[in-house]
Parts: C-alpha cells; sequence; structure tokens
C-alpha cells in the first residue's frame, strides 16, 4: 500500500533475520471484525466490563452471564474471516527460517489462516472445558452453562480468566521464543495484560530487534526500535512486500 511508511533500515533487518517471532493481540483480529478487547461492548454487553467478566470470580458469581457473554463471543469469531494481516504471518512463517507466533487471542484465526506452530497464551474460546477436571468436552447438552458429562461440573470456556494461569509450558515456550529472536514483532495488543506484557521487554534485554504494529501508542512504544503506526492489516502485507525478493 502505497504512502506507509516503512523504513528501509527495518526492511534489511527483516531480510537478514535468521529467528523472528510475533506476539499478537486483539487488535490483529479487529479487521475480521472481531472486537478488541477493550472497544465498548456492542450492545447488550456495552454495561459489562470483560476485565470484570472474564474471571474465576464472575463465573462463580453468575456461570450463566459469563457462559452468555462467550456464546455471543464465539458467534462473533464463528463468521469471522482471517484477514491480510492474519495471512501475511502465515507467508512470515514459510518465508523465515525460525518463526514463532505467540498469541494473546483466543479466536482461532490464526491457525484458520494456515499458521502452524501457534502459542496461545490465553487458551481459545472454541473449546469447552470441565470447570472441575480441566478435560476438554466436544460433545455436551444444553444448560447455560452446561454441565460435564462425566461429573455434573459446570463446563466452562477454554481460556485463561484474570487472575488464572496461563496453560502449563505455553509462558516459557514464548519467553524463550522472545530471548533467542533477532525481530519480535508486537501487533495488535495494548501491551497492557500481563505476563504476555513483558515479552517484548525479554526481547529488548536480549538484543532483539523490536517492532510495534499498532495505530496507537502503547507503554511499550517508546522502547521499541520501530513503531509504525498503522493498521496490522495493512502494515504487514506492506512489510512482507517491500522484504521479498
Ligand atoms: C496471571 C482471555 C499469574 C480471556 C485474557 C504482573 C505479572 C503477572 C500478572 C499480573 C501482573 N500485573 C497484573 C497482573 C494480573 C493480570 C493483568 O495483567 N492485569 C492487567 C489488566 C494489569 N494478569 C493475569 O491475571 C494473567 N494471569 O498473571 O496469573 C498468577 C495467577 C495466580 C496466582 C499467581 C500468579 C492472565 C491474563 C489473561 C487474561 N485473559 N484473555 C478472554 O479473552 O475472555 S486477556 C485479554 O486482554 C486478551 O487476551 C489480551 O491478552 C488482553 C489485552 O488485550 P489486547 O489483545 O491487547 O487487546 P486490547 O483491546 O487491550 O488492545 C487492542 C490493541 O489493538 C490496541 O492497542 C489498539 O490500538 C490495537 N488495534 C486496534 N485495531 C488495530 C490494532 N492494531 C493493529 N491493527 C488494527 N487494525
Amino acid at each position: 500500500m502505497p504512502g506507509l511508511d516503512i523504513p528501509s533500515q527495518l526492511v534489511e533487518v527483516l531480510r537478514a533475520a535468521g529467528r523472528v517471532a510475533a506476539l499478537t493481540g486483539s487488535g490483529i483480529s479487529a479487521e475480521s471484525g472481531v472486537p478488541t478487547f477493550r472497544d465498548a461492548q456492542t450492545g447488550l454487553w456495552a454495561r459489562y466490563d470483560p476485565q470484570e467478566l472474564a474471571t474465576p470470580e464472575a463465573f462463580a458469581r453468575n456461570p450463566r452471564l459469563v457462559w452468555e457473554w462467550y456464546e455471543w463471543r464465539c458467534d462473533l469469531v464463528g463468521s469471522a474471516e482471517p484477514n491480510p494481516g492474519h495471512r501475511a504471518l502465515v507467508e512470515l512463517e514459510h518465508r523465515a527460517p525460525h518463526f514463532t507466533l505467540i498469541t494473546q487471542n483466543v479466536d482461532g484465526l490464526h491457525q484458520t489462516a494456515g499458521s502452524r506452530a501457534v502459542i496461545e497464551l490465553h487458551g481459545n474460546i472454541r473449546r469447552t472445558r470441565c470447570s472441575q477436571e480441566g478435560i476438554i468436552v466436544e460433545e455436551y447438552g444444553d444448560g447455560s452453562p452446561p454441565r460435564c458429562p462425566r461429573c455434573g461440573a459446570f463446563l466452562r470456556p477454554d481460556v485463561v480468566w484474570f487472575g488464572e494461569m496461563l496453560p502449563a509450558g505455553t509462558l516459557e515456550l514464548a519467553s524463550e521464543a522472545a530471548r533467542g529472536c533477532d525481530l519480535f514483532l508486537s501487533i495488535g495488543t495494548s501491551s497492557l495484560v500481563y505476563p504476555a506484557a513483558g515479552l517484548p521487554y525479554e526481547a529488548l534485554e536480549s538484543g532483539a530487534t523490536v517492532v510495534e504494529i499498532n495505530p496507537s501508542e502503547t507503554p511499550l512504544t517508546p522502547r521499541v526500535h520501530f513503531a509504525l503506526r498503522g493498521r496490522a492489516g495493512e502494515v504487514l502485507p506492506e512489510l512482507l512486500a517491500r522484504s521479498s525478493g
């Protein structure tokens, strides 16, 4: 896309990078029509704060409300298609000698786009698990929330809520990729939620070139080598195009 300001120095860094890591947030799915985590919730959900609903306490207090919020989001995600930003990361996975995709998103759109190895730090809204046994449950009856066919406990989305630990091993894998890469891309995230938001700083500490792709500033912006002020669906394809060949 003409007019996008991609520094030639960054193009060279991408061309030369042996190990690339990318951390994505809900901003990369915004152009697929999935509201970002901090966008005002639309319609029915306008009065709820996602940070309040995405907690074990909210689920314990009002399982029906939390379950129906996730059903609403699941429907949104179910009708969403990957956008050029997701697809550019699939191409980058093919092109870079080593590429690690780390996502905070729970929408599964990276996998739908064709990304093979995706580290899902916060789980996946398309999976459902027993709230007691922790096992993934494929088939279940009605109910809001439905109950586990094995033990009768409520089922819940297989996502990480605020105050919950990340899935075992995911943060370690992500941290290893951040510390071992030459180039770290932070894409479409407000860089506010930890421990995910700590990953670009680990990359900085390890001497990687860190790039932020976001229409807005974030707490990370002052620390990055390149801040590309634009939408992922435009910037990423342009960055790939400029560094091909
Ligand atoms: C935990 C899944 C430890 C659920 C989510 C320090 C260390 C450790 C923890 C903490 C800490 N300080 C505080 C904590 C607690 C907490 C936290 O970080 N709180 C914040 C609010 C301060 N962290 C946790 O609770 C984590 N757990 O650390 O456990 C522990 C536990 C027990 C005992 C001891 C220790 C778990 C956090 C995970 C929560 N789950 N999601 C669900 O989705 O329902 S978080 C959710 O919000 C997202 O997954 C994402 O991670 C996060 C932020 O969202 P973003 O993706 O960044 O999206 P956002 O809307 O914020 O921003 C969108 C961005 O995109 C914007 O910047 C916008 O400008 C940009 N954008 C818009 N359009 C575009 C675009 N960019 C590009 N292109 C576009 N077109």
